[in-house]
C-alpha cells in the first residue's frame, strides 16, 4: 500500500504538469490567431467585405421573393356559393389553391387577364370538383403582368360565383 502511493503522486504530477503545458499551447495558438488576424492588411479586410456585400446584394436582386400558395375556398362556410375571399391579391410566381368546399360541383374558369385569353386559357380548370377537399393547384407564372385576372364557376356563374386574382 505504502509503496503505490509516490507513484500516485508522480502520476497526478505528470498529469497536472501535462495540463499546463496543453493549457499553455492552447493559449500560444490563440494568440498567434489573433495576432494574425490583426496583421491583415486593411485592404483585404475591405475588398473581402466589398466582395461580400455585391454577393449580397446580387441575390437579393435576382432571387425573388419566396413564392407563396393561397387558398380560395370554393363555396363558402356559410352555404353561399361564393369563391373565398372573392378577391385575392398575390404576387407573379405565387400559386391559388382552390379547395372544393361546399356545394359542388364547382370549377374555376378565367375569362380576363392582362395578357388575354392563352394565359386565360393556360390557368383555367374546368375539370368539375364535387368532393370537399378536392383541389387545384394553380401556378401564376413568375412573368405573369400585374393586374386583374377574373374568373368564374361555370355551373354557377348565373348565381354570381365569380371572384378576382390580383397580381401585383
Ligand atoms: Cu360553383
Amino acid at each position: 500500500m505504502r509503496q503505490t502511493e509516490p507513484e500516485l503522486e508522480i502520476s497526478n504530477l505528470s498529469g497536472v504538469y501535462l495540463q499546463d503545458k496543453i493549457l499553455k499551447k492552447v493559449k500560444n495558438s490563440s494568440e498567434e490567431n489573433m495576432q494574425f488576424t490583426a496583421k491583415l492588411p486593411k485592404n483585404l479586410a475591405l475588398v473581402l467585405s466589398t466582395v461580400l456585400l455585391v454577393a449580397v446584394s446580387f441575390f437579393l436582386s435576382v432571387a425573388p421573393a419566396a413564392a407563396e400558395t393561397y387558398t380560395v375556398k370554393m363555396g363558402a362556410d356559410n352555404g353561399l356559393l361564393k369563391f373565398v375571399p372573392e378577391t385575392l391579391t398575390i404576387h407573379p410566381g405565387d400559386t391559388v389553391d382552390f379547395v372544393m368546399n361546399k356545394l359542388g360541383p364547382h370549377n374555376a374558369i378565367f375569362d380576363k387577364t392582362p395578357a388575354g385569353g392563352e394565359l386565360a386559357a393556360k390557368l383555367s380548370q374546368d375539370k368539375l370538383l364535387f368532393s370537399p377537399g378536392q383541389d387545384y393547384k394553380v401556378a401564376f407564372p413568375a412573368d405573369a403582368p400585374k393586374g386583374e385576372y377574373t374568373y368564374y364557376c361555370q355551373p354557377h356563374r348565373g348565381a354570381g360565383m365569380v371572384g378576382k386574382i390580383i397580381v401585383d
